[in-house]
C-alpha cells in the first residue's frame, strides 16, 4: 500500500459521547474511514510497538527530532503504517514510560509518524493503585473497585486519568491539528495477569472501570481523536468469554485481540483464527473493524515465520492492522520484529512488499 497523508483540518466539533455518531472529531472520523478503506481494498496494516523509540541495538536520544531510525525500515525499506506506544508511568507523573521512553519523545516521534502518513495506537499499563505494585501486581482483587466511584482510591485514581488526558490533548501538530489515537486500554483482561484481568475483578467492575475511563476522557475532557479498541487475549476464548465483558457498542470503536506464539506454528495459528472468527462474527453483527492488537514469536527463531505462518494464517480475515510487539534494547532475545542480520529479516521484507500488506514510507 502506498502512504496516504491525511490533510484533515482541525475541526473540533460540539459532540456528545452518547451516540456513535459525532463522537469523532475530523482527524479521528477520517481515521476510521481509512482503516476501513484499507479492509475493504483487502490490505493488512503492519505495526510495531515503540519502533521509532528504539531498536534491538540503538535507542533514540531524549531530545531526537526526526525520528528516522527504526529496525523495521533498515529491513524492508519502509515504516510500519501503525506505531504503538504505552503510556504505562504518565498516571503517576514520571518523565519516562515503563520501558524508559520519554513522554516528551514518544509525543514528538507520534506526531511525525502521523504526519509521514502513520498511524498511531496506545496501551497502558499502568501501575496498581491499592498496592504501589505494578500493572502485573495481582496481589489484590480488591483494585478495580477501590479506584471506581466510592472506593478509597477513586479520586487518586481520576488524577491518572486526568494526567493521560492532559497527555493527549498535548498530541498536537504544528498547525494545530489533534492526532487522532488508537486507544486500548485494559487489554488483555480475559487472563488474569494485570491487577483489571479476569480473575481479579467481576464483569460488572471491569465494565464500570471502562465506563469510568470512556466517560472522562470522552465526555468531560473531549477527547474526540479517541478511537476505542477492545483486545481481549486469545487464550482459550470462546464467543462468550470474548463478550463477556463488552463494554457496550457506543463505547467500542474496534475490536481486537493479543495473540503470541510460544510453542508450535500450528497451535498459534490456529488460536489466532479461532479468535479471529469470532471476532469476525462479532464485527460483522455491531459493524465494528478487527484488528490483531499484538501479536509476535519472540526472538523470531523460524526464519520464514512472517511469509509461512502470520500471514497465511491473517490473509483471508477483513483485518485493518496487526502490531508486534517490541525490539527491547536492554533485552537482546526479546524483540518481535527483525533487524539487519536477524534470521528473518529477508522473509519479513518479502511479507512487507505483499500486495497485502500495508507499510508507510
Ligand atoms: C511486555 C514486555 C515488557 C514491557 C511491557 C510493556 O510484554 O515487553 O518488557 O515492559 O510489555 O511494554
Amino acid at each position: 500500500m502506498k502512504p496516504t497523508l491525511i490533510t484533515a483540518t482541525l475541526a473540533i466539533l460540539a459532540v456528545s459521547c452518547t451516540s456513535q455518531e459525532g463522537r469523532f472529531d475530523e482527524g479521528s472520523s477520517a481515521l476510521m474511514d481509512r482503516l476501513q478503506s484499507t479492509i475493504d481494498s483487502g490490505v493488512i496494516m503492519y505495526g510495531h510497538q515503540d519502533d521509532l523509540m528504539y531498536g534491538h541495538t540503538w535507542r533514540i536520544e531524549k531530545n531526537e527530532t526526526e525520528f528516522l531510525r527504526s529496525d523495521v525500515k533498515d529491513v524492508c525499506g519502509h515504516y510500519p503504517a501503525v506505531y504503538g506506544l504505552d503510556l504505562g508511568g504518565i498516571e503517576i507523573g514520571s518523565e519516562q514510560n515503563l520501558d524508559n521512553n520519554y513522554f516528551s519523545a514518544m509525543r514528538a516521534s507520534a506526531i511525525a509518524h502521523h504526519l509521514r502518513g502513520g498511524i498511531v495506537t496506545f496501551s497502558w499499563h499502568p501501575r496498581n493503585p491499592l498496592t504501589e505494585g505494578d500493572a502485573w501486581d495481582v496481589s489484590s482483587k480488591e483494585v478495580v473497585a477501590s479506584v471506581l466511584e466510592g472506593g478509597c482510591r477513586h479520586e487518586l485514581f481520576m488524577g491518572w486519568l486526568g494526567r493521560v488526558a492532559d497527555y493527549f490533548e498535548s498530541f498536537k501538530t504544528p498547525d494545530g491539528q489533534l492526532v487522532p489515537i488508537v486507544f486500548r486500554p485494559w487489554h488483555e483482561h480475559t487472563g488474569s495477569w494485570f491487577w483489571w484481568g479476569r480473575d481479579l475483578c467481576t464483569v460488572e467492575q471491569y465494565q464500570a472501570l471502562w465506563k469510568m475511563t470512556f466517560d472522562y476522557l470522552c465526555a468531560e475532557r473531549g477527547l474526540h481523536n479517541l478511537i476505542w479498541s477492545y483486545s481481549p487475549g486469545a487464550g482459550g476464548i470462546t464467543e462468550e468469554i470474548y463478550m463477556e465483558r463488552w463494554p457496550g457498542d457506543e463505547m467500542v470503536d474496534m475490536i481486537g485481540v493479543d495473540c503470541y506464539q510460544y510453542g508450535s506454528s500450528e497451535d498459534f495459528v490456529r488460536e489466532l483464527r479461532n479468535a479471529l472468527d469470532i471476532m469476525k462474527k462479532v464485527g460483522a453483527e455491531r459493524s465494528k473493524m478487527i484488528a490483531v492488537t499484538e501479536a509476535g514469536f519472540e526472538g523470531i527463531p523460524q526464519a520464514d515465520w512472517w511469509t509461512a505462518t502470520l500471514y497465511p494464517a491473517l490473509k483471508d480475515y477483513p483485518l485493518t492492522y496487526v502490531l508486534t510487539w517490541r525490539n527491547a534494547c536492554d533485552k537482546p532475545e526479546h524483540f518481535y520484529a527483525p533487524f539487519q542480520g536477524q534470521a528473518s529479516a529477508a522473509d519479513f521484507a518479502a511479507f512487507a512488499a505483499l500486495p497485502g500488506v500495508g507499510m508507510i514510507e
